[in-house]
């Protein structure tokens, strides 16, 4: 086993939460920018990191976890940088704001950017995408609800929760959703994006989008990625 981090997976993805947290602990790792449309991940090297043959995977020394989110709580907790919660009230909060993000936004984001933005124009499906703007409005709510009297999710500095949260939702503007009416959402998104080690992820002030991210629309697997 190598020492040090290594964090697999190409920034345009789920990876980019966890390479965000990388670089706002300022800790030294390794990149390895694997894509998950090119067969990458279906390597018997990497599918003993990773048996779901997705992105992203981190190795710390012995240890070896997926799933980006639970990453980011173990980078937070682990080294710290003023970014991990104070306390088990706040610990349970961020993992409140965590599991939600998971299950009430990504779930829907999925079906969203598929259908805007990450299948190519013939195979998508309007529908689909209209349907999960509009079912991502009731969560889009409760953000800015919970966000009216505080500048991010546990009070008044940043946290694990906002990078778990907020990663996927920087594609909502390009994928046609508009914020005007969940001001304190897009005030809160433009405060993060405006944070160093963030644009460092995206090489620039907004996040790019990888053509190879393209896929057809016909292999479509609930449980898949983008
Ligand atoms: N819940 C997982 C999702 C991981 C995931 O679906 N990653 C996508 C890229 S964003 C992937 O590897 N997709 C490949 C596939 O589903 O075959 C996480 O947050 O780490």
């Amino acid at each position: 086993m190598r020492d040090g981090i290594t964090l697999y997976g190409i920034a345009t993805s789920r990876a980019g939460r966890c390479l965000w947290m990388l670089e706002e602990l300022g800790v030294p790792y390794r990149h390895e920018p694997i894509h998950f449309n090119d067969g990458s991940t279906r390597t018997p090297a990497y599918r003993a990191l990773n048996p779901n043959e997705r992105i992203p995977t981190l190795v710390d020394g012995e240890l070896v976890l997926f799933e980006s989110m639970a990453i980011n709580h173990y980078l937070a907790e682990r080294y710290d940088g003023g970014l991990r919660p104070i306390g088990p009230k706040a610990a349970a909060r961020a993992l409140m704001w965590s599991f939600w993000g998971s299950n009430e936004v990504e779930n829907l984001l999925r079906p969203l950017l598929r259908n805007r933005l990450f299948v190519p124009e013939p195979d998508r499906d309007r529908a689909l995408g209209d349907l999960a703007a509009s079912q991502l409005e009731k969560p889009l709510r409760i953000l800015d609800d919970a966000l009216a009297d505080r500048p991010y999710l546990l009070g008044a500095s940043i946290s694990v929760a906002d990078l778990n949260v907020s990663h996927g939702m920087f594609w909502l503007m390009p994928a046609g959703v508009d914020l005007a009416g969940h001001r304190h959402v897009s005030g809160w998104l433009e405060r993060l994006a405006e944070r160093p080690a963030l644009q460092k992820t995206w090489g620039g002030p907004r996040p790019t989008m990888d053509a190879r991210n393209l896929r057809p629309l016909g292999e479509v697997d609930p449980r898949r990625g983008l």
